[in-house]
């Protein structure tokens, strides 16, 4: 769509969400914080180099070297190095779980370049700027020493040709970021977003460079509004304030991954409820609307994990409360939904409506957890409910306070927060909406204003509400935010926002999810058919075909766009829905197997194909764990596509047929499924009925392998892991940890081969259906036809 036209849709879209008196709120606002922005003072002076370095003093774990415009701190890792330029102040480590333990270099130095080398790497400081190497002397990073412009810092890294950039967080844009230019800055996009969007939520300073002969990852923890020019042949890098700090990460990008994990947290195990499908919809406005949605899944047959409650359970879209009006005993009907299995999970938003009389504002205020301007006057931005006023989440005070009140809605019965309208957004009618720039923060004490604590906002919320759901003895508290910043993935989920209802935004999607997953946010998910708009029976019909596969599966719908409750599409796409939601089902086992492995490692639970394969561009086809190739229809009208196939052999998931990579295969995709191929030489644990089955998809050698991690699905009590290896005919199954295995025996499933029966000790037992049950043993033989 056209900018113009595109700019006129959403001023009309505002005014049908805000009304009128919305609108004029908006327009006030936008008037005042123009007028408070423009007391920040817009930096005039040149952009001025460091200029050489001039001498290094050794600090532990690397040096200190001195430039006439700076200062440079060089520190070596495990597996990495992090470097700190000043002057500038550093954030509170808010994205930093463990400090990382430092490394002993050597150095050497002469004639104005200096040497540190540990670890296997080796840095280089001279007049040209910087040289990161590797143990074999190769160079993985280059770069140019930085300048400096009032507070603000940038500098150059070389690229190499074909060196792929991904990362930045949440981005409607191409996987590779490069050929393009970005602004880091959390933004609300306001409703509706395309696919040539940009930066929109969740942004990250991070980036995964790919190249011939290794990459690496940088993580810049740097908060400030950040700009990146990645359209030539340098990455052109800056950050409005603060030092500049980075961390570097080299070699492939899961090893990278890890080591960034490691550093900024990786997530915890989710409640195993959270792997199941959740609704929600803007507009229902009523216990009843909710409940008979709820009979609606019941009825036909569709497994609901979650409900999810938006703005309408609020009194006049305050929050922390209920309507008792249309709510009169949501106490009531949270416990009848659990008691049919489904979870309840709440929306919150943090502005809190700047109402004399109003509890949550009148001990916020006594308190003095909220955001204020310089000279301490109380900030107020419109957002739903009218003029708010926000909790300052940098301050642990507030952090508090808003924990009591989470604590409060806690007792509902709940199990679970959606956290939205965090970046934090504002309803303004022109500029960012967000607040104003001068606001004042606590930053635990450092003090500063919102350049540096906007794009944690998200991410301190996220941490204020997990850390009070904790203490309230919540062992995994399930949330989800749409904004937020490195370090995220310790607190909460995420799920893409205000999505159009489009073919493009679809295929859109599934990059946005990649690279989500690759700049360490590994739980995320769209609304399903798209949050605007309203979606053609078959566009809905495969955005959750494709969403069945990625980690959170929920279905969602602006308030405006006619109901979406799956068997409002009628035949043959209920059924078909149904199916897809029944194999989310039978695939827990495995989802839950990559969670533990996303906590163990930190890889994310969708992967890009290179993952497997260093030549994998596909942006509309993805990895879930290594095991399962999803390649979802991103096209109107298509019924067979394409599937870009990594090295090896592969199974189609629907025939059994067994194909073969590296190349490109051509699929059948009908209406009733997507292609979906495993990896020879994988072992699928699934849910059947009230089993565990094991699908066997033995490689060239008659191999496969497979693990499954286990445990009562919510609470920190004892787990197991079980792994399977399957060689010439022998299975191996090796169990540990307290917890009992849960199933009757096993259930297994040969492909490729037909299956007979299988021998444990002297005992054989024959196929019925395909499916050998097997009591439980730690060796066993199977006896294949033929
Ligand atoms: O709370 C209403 C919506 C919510 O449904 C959506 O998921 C969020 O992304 N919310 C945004 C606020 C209004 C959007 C126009």
């Amino acid at each position: 769509m056209k900018p113009g036209l595109r700019f006129w849709q959403r001023a009309l879209q505002a005014l049908r969400f805000l009304g009128p008196e919305g609108t004029r709120r908006a327009l006030l606002y936008a008037l005042l914080r123009d007028s408070w922005n423009r007391k920040e003072p817009a930096p005039k002076s040149p952009w001025r180099p460091v200029g050489p370095p001039q001498a290094v003093a050794a600090i532990p774990g690397g040096g200190r070297f001195l430039f006439p415009e700076g200062e440079l701190e060089a520190v070596f890792l495990e597996g990495g190095l992090r470097l700190t330029w000043t002057p500038g102040r550093l954030p509170p480590p808010y994205a930093i779980e463990k400090a990382p333990a430092l490394l002993e270099p050597e150095r050497e130095g002469e004639g104005g370049r200096f040497v540190l080398r540990a670890g296997g790497l080796r840095l280089e400081v001279g007049p040209e700027g910087l040289l990161f190497l590797d143990e074999r002397g190769r160079v993985w990073r280059r770069e140019a020493l930085p300048e400096r412009q009032g507070e603000a810092w940038r500098h150059r890294v070389d690229l190499a040709p074909g060196e792929r950039l991904h990362g930045l967080g949440g981005v409607a844009a191409p996987l590779d970021r490069r050929g393009r230019a970005y602004r880091l800055w959390n933004r609300d996009v306001g409703g509706s977003y395309g696919p040539e969007e940009g930066p929109l939520y969740l942004t990250l300073p991070l980036l995964l460079s790919r190249k011939p002969g290794g990459g690496y990852l940088v993580f810049y923890e740097n908060p400030y509004e950040a700009s990146l020019d990645l359209r030539g042949e340098a990455a052109l890098v800056a950050f409005a304030g603060g030092a500049l700090r980075y961390y570097l990460f080299p070699g492939k990008p899961q090893e990278a991954l890890a080591a960034y994990t490691a550093l900024t947290g990786r997530p915890p195990l989710p409640p195993r409820f959270a792997l199941g499908l959740h609704f929600a919809r803007w507009g229902l406005r009523t216990e009843e609307e909710v409940r008979e949605v709820v009979e609606g899944f019941f009825a036909h047959d569709l497994p609901l994990s979650a409900l999810h409650l938006d703005i309408d359970y609020m009194d006049g879209h305050r929050v922390f409360t209920v309507d008792r009006g249309r709510f009169p005993h949501l106490e009531g009907l949270v416990r009848d939904l659990e008691g049919r299995g489904v979870r309840t999970v709440l929306i919150l938003d943090p502005g809190v409506k700047a109402e004399a009389g109003f509890p949550p504002f009148e001990s916020g205020l006594r308190e003095g957890v909220f955001c204020t301007l310089p000279g301490g006057r109380l900030l107020k931005a419109p957002v739903w409910p009218g003029w708010c006023a926000f909790p300052d989440f940098t301050s642990p005070k507030a952090r508090a306070w808003w924990g009591e009140r989470c604590g409060e809605l806690l007792a509902l019965g709940v199990q679970g927060f959606w956290l939205d309208m965090n970046e934090p957004a504002a309803f303004a009618a022109w500029g960012d909406p967000t607040l104003p720039k001068p606001t004042r923060h606590a930053l635990e004490g450092q003090e500063g204003d919102h350049r540096e604590a906007h794009n944690l906002y998200g991410l301190l919320m996220a941490r204020a509400t997990h850390e009070a759901l904790r203490a309230r003895g919540v062992a995994r508290p399930f949330l989800f935010s749409r904004s937020g910043w490195a370090g995220l993935a310790r607190y909460a989920w995420n799920w893409t926002g205000d999505v159009e209802s489009s073919w493009e935004a679809l295929r859109r999607t599934v990059g946005i999810v990649l690279g989500l997953g690759l700049s360490g946010v590994p739980y995320t998910g769209s609304d399903i058919g798209g949050f605007s708009g309203h979606p053609s029976p078959e566009l809905f019909l495969r955005w959750f075909q494709a969403a069945a596969f990625m980690p959170f599966f929920r279905l969602h719908s602006a308030i405006s766009t006619p109901r979406r409750e799956p068997w409002r599409f009628g035949e043959p796409v209920l059924s078909i829905l149904r199916n897809f939601a029944r194999l989310r089902q039978a695939l827990i086992p495995y989802l839950y197997t990559l969670a533990w492995e996303a906590r163990e490692k930190g890889y994310p639970l969708v992967r890009p194909l290179f993952f497997l394969d260093p030549e994998g561009e596909a942006e509309d086809a993805f990895l879930l764990g290594d095991a399962l190739l999803v390649a979802p229809v991103v096209e109107e009208g298509v019924r067979h596509r394409l599937v870009p196939l990594p090295r090896g052999l592969w199974y189609d998931f629907w025939s059994h047929r067994l194909v073969e990579g590296p190349g490109e295969v051509f699929a059948e995709a009908p209406l009733e499924r997507i292609p979906l191929f495993v990896r020879a030489g994988a072992a699928l644990p699934l849910a059947e009925g009230e089993g565990l089955v094991l699908h066997l998809y033995p490689g060239p050698e008659g191999r496969a392998e497979g693990v499954l991690y286990w445990d009562e699905g919510d609470g920190e009590g004892p787990s197991r892991l079980d792994r399977f290896l399957l060689e010439g005919g022998r299975l191996l199954w090796q169990g540990e940890g307290a917890y009992p295995w849960p199933w009757e025996g096993l259930g297994l499933r040969l492909h490729g081969a037909r299956l007979k029966g299988g021998r444990v000790g002297d005992a054989f037992y024959p196929v019925q259906d395909g499916l050998l049950r097997l009591p439980p043993f730690l060796e066993a033989f199977l006896e294949v036809e033929g």
